[in-house]
């Protein structure tokens, strides 16, 4: 196509840099927000540089091109029609439709479009097979008689979109006369390059659809009708659902996440089979340390189970520290998973009654009228979303990655607490939850736990998901005295565990982030002993033995025994918390001649020792090491 495109994506965009400010990292558009939010250029000159990057992105410095697909441009295209007086004459031509008289851009002058109407008389496709300005659809033959496959799969989906609306009673445009030619609402497909597609107003208040051409270069999905086909299925969902929207109430800004929340979950519950918003939710990985989070080195999947290349993109499970209405221009699609959760949990019809509700205010007073409908609220609700998606606990769950956790602790003592980098993250931030998991460590008999927060914040709520060690969960809600911000913990049988995962949880939808911090201790009450196998003896040789404390302060006392198992003397020295200490045997035992084949072992109450020997040669010509076997009782 010439140039012109653009609407829906830019609007969104914009949207989401300047509503809620977060992180950027992901947005295709990241190049132009990030020059906005330094100020290099204004608000008018972002506007029409995205424009720009979603119809013409070879016009743009390599900076400002689109970083990865746009699903939806839809809310960027809504705000260049709201402020049309900032557009330059070249990007006018997105306040018209694509074949509109006064606006020959779209398509290029000269280049015939062609029209077919889809089998159920709702939809009327424009396109063309002349690739001028490279907008010929996909199967295109030059022969104007015969219908090319894109276009009539796209009208037989369109149709199928229909079908799925009426029978979930959503409503539907009213005939818009004779935009278009005739009272059928309108699709146009075009080369979008980086755009799925958008949804458009045009200057009379009447919806269109633009698609792109043939969706060649796109991600995989997993349609086994091919990749091509997933996305015309999908698209067709996703925009359509935006068209039925706005019928409910037209779109505001405030709401635009929870519209693309249930725009992408649209796709799944029409066409089950084609998971392109897998992409969204984020990419599952093996999590070889147990840590909770992929570190480089580990595999992670694409969705077609085939191991991806490079560092793993971060999704929404990677952010679970994001309030859910975060608008961004990334994680509201894979907020797809709160819709999944919400119509799993209460049936499809909630995501209907909410829409129903939109017309009486913004999306969360929606949310909370809708589950007020299935007898819940939406704070008791939030704690079970936290867990289910931990668990994975959904129809498609084992496609998931489990959501990243903030810290996985595994020794002790030890301090985590919230982040502060204003305006980004200042602590806990409403509707949003972290994960911190406590490992229990060999030798560890007790844990304490120790909370402080902000006082007077009732909208937190803590779990403690204590996994035994059969892997069974036992969750705890942890009692908090609000007004002092304190709450504890004495988990006196730990051994039973393998660790304790807090999730730390704001359930509000409108409150200021919570301030927290965990303070952590280990008690290591029984006896720990170190096995050193070896001493070498003789004149030219010299023995070490290396000791780390991961406990309190000890007292160790070293053994030291013959081959053939007698002690022959011992002797104690003080090791304190987290210290490290190489200790010679000679300096340990100065009055002793060091048997030949004798060994030594360590002993030390209430704490947990690590340790190592090493032996060698004076002259360092030979040098050997040796972990020590460690046993606990
Ligand atoms: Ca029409
Ligand atoms: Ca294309
Ligand atoms: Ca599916
Ligand atoms: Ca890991």
């Amino acid at each position: 196509m010439g140039k012109k495109v653009f609407l829906f994506c830019l609007i969104f965009s914009l949207l989401a840099g300047l509503v809620h400010g977060a992180d950027n990292s992901l947005n295709p558009l990241r190049g132009i927000e990030e020059a906005l939010s330094k100020g290099e250029i204004s608000y008018a000159e972002a506007l029409n540089l995205k424009v720009t990057a979603i119809f013409a992105p070879e016009k743009l410095p390599p900076r400002f091109r689109p970083r990865g697909h746009i699903k939806s441009a839809t809310f960027t295209l809504l705000e260049a029609l709201k402020n049309p007086e900032m557009l330059t004459q070249e990007n006018r031509f997105v306040l018209h439709r694509p074949t509109d008289p006064e606006d020959e851009d779209y398509y290029g002058s000269g280049v015939t479009v062609l029209t077919y109407d889809s089998p159920s008389g709702h939809f009327k496709i424009h396109y063309t097979e002349d690739d001028t300005h490279g907008d010929a659809v996909a199967g295109s033959d030059g022969d104007p008689d015969t219908i090319p496959w894109f276009v009539s799969e796209v009208a037989q989906r369109l149709d199928e979109v229909w079908s799925w609306m009426e029978e979930h009673d959503y409503p539907l445009p009213p005939p818009d006369g004779t935009k278009g030619g005739d009272g059928k609402f309108d699709v146009y497909l075009l080369d979008l390059e980086w755009a799925y597609g958008y949804t458009a107003l045009d200057q009379d208040g009447y919806l269109y659809i633009v698609m792109d051409n043939d969706f060649v270069g796109f991600p995989l999905n997993l349609d086994p009708a091919g990749q091509q086909i997933g996305d015309i299925k999908v698209t067709a969902a996703h925009e359509f659902l935006h068209v039925v929207q706005w019928q409910f109430k037209p779109w505001h800004e405030e709401d635009i996440w929870w519209l693309e929340n249930t725009a992408v979950w649209v796709e799944d519950e029409i066409y089950d089979e084609v998971n392109d918003y897998l992409h969204y939710v984020g990419y599952r990985y093996d999590d070889l340390n147990d840590n909770g989070r992929w570190d480089p080195g580990e595999t992670w999947y694409q969705p077609d189970g085939t191991p991806g290349s490079g560092p793993r993109p971060s999704r929404w499970m990677d952010y679970p520290e994001l309030p859910l209405d975060t608008l961004n221009g990334w994680y509201e699609y894979g907020g797809v998973i709160w819709a999944k959760f919400l119509s799993e949990g209460f049936g499809t019809d909630v995501i209907g009654d909410i829409m129903e509700a939109l017309a009486s205010g913004d999306a969360w007073q929606a949310i909370e009228e809708g589950l007020g409908m299935h007898g819940v609220e939406l704070e008791g609700v939030l704690p079970v979303f936290r867990q289910k998606n931990l668990w994975r606990d959904y129809r498609e769950g084992e496609s998931y990655p489990p959501p990243r956790f903030k810290a996985t602790v595994t020794s002790y003592p030890a301090s985590v607490g919230s982040s502060f980098f204003p305006p980004y993250a200042m602590g806990l931030r409403h509707t949003s939850c972290e994960y911190i998991a406590f490992e229990v460590p060999a030798g560890v008999d007790a844990l304490s736990f120790e909370l402080q927060f902000s006082p007077g914040h009732t909208e937190l709520e803590v779990l403690v998901l204590l996994i035994s060690t059969n892997g069974t969960c036992r969750v705890e809600e942890l009692p908090l005295d609000y007004s002092a911000g304190h709450g504890s913990l004495d988990l006196t049988d730990a051994s039973l565990y393998q660790r304790a995962i807090f999730m730390l949880m704001n359930t509000a939808v409108d409150s200021g982030g919570i301030s927290y911090s965990i303070q952590a201790e280990g008690l290591y009450q029984g006896l720990t002993e170190l096995l050193f196998p070896h001493i070498a003896s003789g004149e030219q040789w010299w023995t070490a033995l290396v000791l780390l404390n991961l406990g309190n302060d000890a007292d160790i006392t070293f053994h030291l025994y013959d081959k053939d198992g007698h002690e022959i003397a011992s002797c104690t020295r003080q090791l304190r918390s987290f210290q490290k200490k190489v200790f010679f045997l000679r300096s340990l035992f100065p009055e002793v001649t060091l048997p030949e084949d004798g060994w030594v072992k360590a002993t030390a109450n209430g704490t947990h020792l690590l340790g190592f020997e090493a032996w060698g040669t004076h002259d360092l010509e030979a040098i050997t090491t040796l972990w020590a076997i460690e046993r606990n009782k």
